[in-house]
């Protein structure tokens, strides 16, 4: 087609139709930059994506489809009858609840699942999660951590994920919650004796978020570092500023929660 008639449909998409033109963008963007392989993109199934998260084990994969369908109560009756049965609870959570989330968040980025069906599946993890943590009981606390969303931002799933997994390791967690102000995080710091904050984003735009919060944790002399995390930060981001380590995963932010709350580290040489 002569690519003056193509300008013309795009721009006409842009503006009648601009949630199919923000997608096309992004999607073509990603395929550039090798994120999503051009000719695999229509390809890619639920059942493709089970494959490539799910735990081989049928009882866990049950409570992954469970959240899949984001069907509460029967993710909390199988979590009952995998606890029952011995199972430990903290990898009922990394191995058969998040693999469920994990499913859902990518089809829903691909087009195939829409917001009901994220949050529902989102609650259902929740409903495990919870069971999970009232059978971890009162472990001795090994320190105090606060965790939040940056401002500006609503997406918080990784973040109760990762808030869970610090809570399953002993440590107490003062969550925040998402759309949180540098300040907010401030005062808590001060009010509470927190020890290591933990921050997460997952837009470019709301990046900056966390820069402002670790700086004003430095700036106030406060001696507390912010382990930065989510799908929008980078080691090469965190490293632009002071007073922050990149973390992964959640439970590579136990481990340097460990290094740090124990006193053998400083944010500088977990870098
Ligand atoms: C679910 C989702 C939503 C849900 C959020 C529900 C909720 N309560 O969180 C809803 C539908 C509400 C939503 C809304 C929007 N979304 Co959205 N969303 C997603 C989606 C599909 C999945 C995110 C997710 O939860 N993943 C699953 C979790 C488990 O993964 P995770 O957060 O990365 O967490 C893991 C790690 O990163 C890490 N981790 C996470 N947090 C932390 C913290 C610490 C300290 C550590 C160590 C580790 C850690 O551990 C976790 C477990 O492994 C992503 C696309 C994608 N595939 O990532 C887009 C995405 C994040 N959304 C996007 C956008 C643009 C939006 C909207 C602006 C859309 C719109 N036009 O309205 C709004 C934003 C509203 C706002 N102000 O925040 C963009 C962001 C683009 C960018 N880079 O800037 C994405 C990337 C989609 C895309 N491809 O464009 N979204």
């Amino acid at each position: 087609m002569h690519m003056d008639i193509v300008m013309q449909q795009v721009l006409k998409m842009k503006n009648e139709d601009p949630v199919r033109f923000n997608k096309l963008v992004q999607e073509g963007m990603a395929a550039e930059l090798g994120y999503l392989p051009e000719k695999n993109l229509r390809e890619i199934s639920a059942e493709k994506l089970k494959k490539e998260n799910y735990s081989e084990d049928p009882e866990y994969t049950a409570v992954s489809d469970a959240v899949l369908a984001g069907k509460r109560k029967d993710v909390e009756k199988l979590v009952n009858k995998l606890i029952e049965n011995g199972r430990d609870p903290l990898d009922i959570v990394t191995e058969a609840l998040m693999p469920g989330i994990q499913v859902q968040c990518e089809m829903y980025d691909l087009g195939k699942a829409f917001v009901p069906e994220i949050l529902m599946s989102n609650d259902a993890m929740q409903g495990g999660i919870t069971i999970c943590q009232s059978e971890l009981g009162d472990i001795p606390s090994k320190g105090n951590i606060a965790s939040f969303v940056a401002q500006g931002d609503l997406h918080d799933i990784g973040k109760n994920i990762c808030a869970a997994i610090l809570k399953a390791n002993g440590y107490t967690v003062t969550d925040l919650g998402r759309d949180v102000s540098k300040e907010e995080v401030l005062k808590t710091v001060k009010d509470k004796g927190i020890q290591l904050v933990c921050g997460s984003t997952l837009m470019s735009t709301t990046k900056p978020g966390l820069m402002d919060t670790a700086l004003l944790l430095e700036l106030e002399k406060t001696g507390v570092s912010v382990a930065c995390g989510g799908a929008a930060v980078s080691k090469a981001f965190v490293g632009t500023f002071n007073n922050a380590i990149y973390t992964k995963s959640p439970l590579e932010t136990v481990h340097k929660a460990d290094s740090i709350i124990s006193g053998n580290k400083k944010w500088n040489e977990l870098r």
